[in-house]
């Protein structure tokens, strides 16, 4: 036990495990995707109380540790608020020992009602919300005589001391079990020590970046104290004789940190290394960020003392940061200190020249320093360069999807922290154009692609506007109906994709760029009627006629502007809009084509331009039947393409076609497409035209006496297809048909 309270005293160990020691390349433990869950589903188990907290339906009684850890996840999570903490105030089912509410945002009372009837051992309240103070924190356990009386190790960091109007009433001296306490980043002065120093039983503080200007008060604990943290004290009124002199008395002194990231001159350091026989006991000394080190002071220094086991020397005159090992070492450390994170990225950033290998370990690291510093530029932007260069190419590969996930979301959270900062967009933008994690890892895709819009409506950098429309083009393939439409919505990146496709047809360029940005607009407005009307108000139809008379030999770009029309001519209200002479001459020229997936596209508009009937059509009628002859002579020529040329996220625009029996041009070209898709994938696009209620529409086009041989052949395949399908996955026939209403 004296081991683990070592260990424990030394590393000041989180409650929960640490970030960096979870095995992102396994499955998640069973007991952390149960508590996930159950975090994240609450209220599914849950009444509310007359004030709105909540409260387990039935009596759950949680072994001790798993009450620990859910708490603590519900606070790292960004769950535990005064309506949720309620669940913690039956102290009898869920009964907290350790108890972690970092960065949570509760009130004071909620906090008292929740958490202090528990007899806890340990609380860790880092980075609370500013409506839970220091005092709100003493004055609560102040009412529970058994947790002030079993509380053994507190966590305050950064968190409010003074409440200015009330004269301090509740005091840590009260806190008699108290043997580990941190009070870094809090506005603590010297009269708040005096109090901590009576603490009978404390052999651990943390002073870190407090306003104390003398240490004397610290002679009180020179029997007990055994880690002393003293990182950056920027207010210490002593001189270097009169804090050794203090120092010098802490007989059984096992950990001291004095390191600084200020660079303040003062010669600490030095003094001490220089210092025969003091601190005896010390295994563990920190000067990180102190001048005037030597190596020969370090070495004398160690040589005294054979129980030493760290030395800290990131950024000093000693070299703390030479190598891999040291760097990382200096990362898990200091994880908390934002500067030295900071400085440690900096150094790893020109070690990744030299990895050619995937380190998900030190990625990690990475990950853990932009967590925990989310609004530091400094340290975001050496994270996103590091980032980019450890998943670079093939290292993406050998990283494990978790921990890539993850990655993504932290890049994505800069991005919207920093959205001015071009070199830290730039190099977000980098790391984000991986294949492997556009398409495989798992992160939430809308919001990177409005991000990724936004920074492309701002900027007109080349190359970073190539690689953000190829970002952009992924990602909307891969989004759902809705999110798309909802993307397609927004006006602003209509407007600026068509910038760009203007840009590039004024210029004559077919570059990357241009293929691009033409697939993201292709998604867009698949499905998607808003983003359709957006396009064609913002003159998106003359645009494209102008692309396709610019390039009238790249069939690439021809597949892609027809695709975009076919989702224009799905919208039947958009109709008046192509019927235009003009633009029909172009269509049916391009039906002629000889490659197969422009023809194919080109049919695809003037099947459903013809499938409203003559009604409907307002340019000539001998032009409709003219057209309709072609398209049913074309599509019997079409050979069978090797690859699938589109990609459908339903069947619904291709019913209301079957049901054309009086045009069979039509009728036959969406057949084709289905017989198409379905015989290129099977397991996709059987199942999605089975659970569409594409049977009995394809049955009764089969059976039907007016249907044209051609599309009965058509009929008959899909049919077959179907049949096999069902054959080998069981999968039921839908004969609920949910058809989505025919947009008009
Ligand atoms: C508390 O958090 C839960 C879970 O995130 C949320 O559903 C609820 O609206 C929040 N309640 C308050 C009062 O903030
Ligand atoms: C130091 O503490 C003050 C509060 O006293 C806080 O505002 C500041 O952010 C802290 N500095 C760092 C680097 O954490
Ligand atoms: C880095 O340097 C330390 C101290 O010299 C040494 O112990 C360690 O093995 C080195 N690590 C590597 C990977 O070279
Ligand atoms: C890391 O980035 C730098 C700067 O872009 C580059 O010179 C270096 O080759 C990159 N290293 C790796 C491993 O990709
Ligand atoms: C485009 O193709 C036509 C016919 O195949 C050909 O006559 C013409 O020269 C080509 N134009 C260009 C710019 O390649
Ligand atoms: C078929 O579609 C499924 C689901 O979309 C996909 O995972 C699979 O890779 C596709 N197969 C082929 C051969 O394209
Ligand atoms: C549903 C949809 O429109 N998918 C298209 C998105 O863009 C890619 C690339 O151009 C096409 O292949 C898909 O068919």
């Amino acid at each position: 036990i004296s081991g683990i309270l070592d260990v424990y005293l030394i590393y000041q160990t989180m409650l929960f495990i640490p970030f960096y020691l979870q095995d992102e390349a396994s499955p998640a433990a069973l007991t952390d995707l149960c508590l996930t869950y159950v975090s994240q589903n609450l209220e599914c188990f849950c009444v509310k109380r007359p004030d709105g907290s909540l409260c387990f339906r039935e009596a759950v009684l949680f072994p001790q540790e798993l009450a620990d850890q859910l708490l603590a996840k519900m606070a790292t999570e960004g769950l535990l608020n005064d309506s949720t903490v309620g669940i913690f105030r039956n102290c009898e089912y869920l009964r907290l020992r350790r108890a972690c509410i970092r960065t949570a945002r509760i009130s004071a009372e909620a906090f008292q009602r929740a958490l202090c009837p528990h007899r806890l051992l340990e609380l860790d309240a880092a980075r609370v919300n500013a409506d839970l103070t220091i005092p709100d924190i003493l004055q609560g356990l102040a009412t529970n005589k058994y947790c002030q009386e079993s509380l053994q190790r507190l966590v305050l960091t950064g968190l409010t001391m003074s409440s200015l109007e009330e004269p301090i009433r509740y005091r840590f001296s009260s806190l008699q079990a108290l043997r580990s306490l941190s009070l870094a980043n809090v506005d603590f002065y010297d009269s708040g020590l005096v109090d901590v120093c009576s603490l009978p039983r404390l052999e651990s503080l943390d002073l870190s970046n407090t306003s104390v200007t003398n240490l004397s008060p610290l002679l009180g604990l020179k029997e007990r104290l055994r880690s002393l943290t003293l990182h950056q004290l920027k207010r210490l009124e002593m001189s270097t004789a009169q804090l050794l002199g203090v120092i010098g008395q802490l007989d059984v002194l096992q950990h001291l940190d004095i390191s600084d990231d200020k660079q303040f001159t003062s010669d600490v350091a030095r003094q001490l290394l220089g210092h025969p026989g003091i601190l005896p006991a010390l295994v563990s000394l920190d000067v990180s960020g102190r001048k005037q080190v030597t190596d020969a002071a370090v070495k004398a220094f160690v040589e005294e003392r054979p129980g030493m086991t760290f030395v800290g020397l990131l950024a000093t005159d000693v070299t703390g940061e030479a190598n891999e090992t040291q760097i990382c070492e200096a990362l898990r450390r200091y994880s908390e200190r934002e500067g030295f994170v900071r400085e440690a990225l900096f150094h790893l950033f020109s070690l990744t020249h030299v990895m050619e290998k995937p380190r998900p370990d030190i990625l990690k690291l990475v990950v853990l320093g932009m967590r925990n510093h989310p609004a530091t530029l400094n340290v975001q932007l050496a994270a996103s360069a590091c980032v980019f260069n450890l998943t670079k190419q093939d290292l993406a590969a050998g990283m494990p999807v978790r921990l890539l996930s993850t990655v993504t979301q932290l890049l994505l959270e800069a991005m919207r922290t920093f959205p001015n900062h071009q070199q830290l967009q730039k190099n977000c933008l980098l790391s984000l154009c991986s294949d492997r994690i556009l398409q495989e890892v798992p992160f939430n895709r809308f919001e990177a692609a409005k991000l990724v819009m936004q920074w492309l409506c701002n900027h007109e950098d080349q190359n970073m506007q190539r690689m953000a429309v190829a970002i952009i083009s992924i990602l909307a393939a891969k989004l759902s109906t809705e999110q798309t439409a909802q993307l397609g919505a927004e006006l602003f990146i209509v407007k600026q994709l068509l910038h760009i496709v203007r840009q590039k047809a004024t210029q004559g360029v077919v570059d990357a760029t241009l293929k691009f940005t033409l697939s993201a607009l292709w998604n867009l407005t698949d499905e998607s009627p808003t983003t359709c009307r957006h396009f064609i108000e913002n003159q998106g139809l003359d645009l494209f006629i102008k692309v396709l008379e610019s390039f009238p030999n790249e069939s690439s770009i021809q597949q892609k502007v027809l695709g975009l029309l076919n989702n224009i001519a799905e919208v039947g209200e958009l109709h008046g809009e192509l019927m235009v002479q003009g633009f029909l001459d172009h269509i049916s020229n391009l039906l002629h084509s000889l490659e197969v997936e422009v023809s194919y596209f080109a049919a695809g508009i003037l099947a459903h331009l013809t499938s409203r009937g003559e009604e409907a059509w307002t340019l000539s009628p001998s032009l409709r039947s003219s057209l309709l002859e072609q398209l049913h002579n074309v599509i019997t020529k079409w050979p069978t393409p090797e690859c699938e040329m589109v990609a459908y996220r339903s069947f619904n625009p291709f019913f209301p076609l079957l049901e054309c029996f009086h045009t069979p041009g039509v009728q036959l070209w969406a057949a084709w497409a289905m017989q198409h898709v379905c015989s290129k994938n099977a397991s996709r696009y059987c199942s999605m035209l089975l659970e569409e209620g594409g049977l009995q529409q394809l049955e009764h086009v089969h059976a039907h006496p007016q249907t044209h041989k051609d599309v009965k052949m058509l009929a008959e395949s899909i049919l077959d297809s179907l049949q096999r399908h069902r054959a080998r996955t069981g999968q039921p026939a839908n004969t609920h048909i949910s058809r989505r209403p025919p947009t008009q």
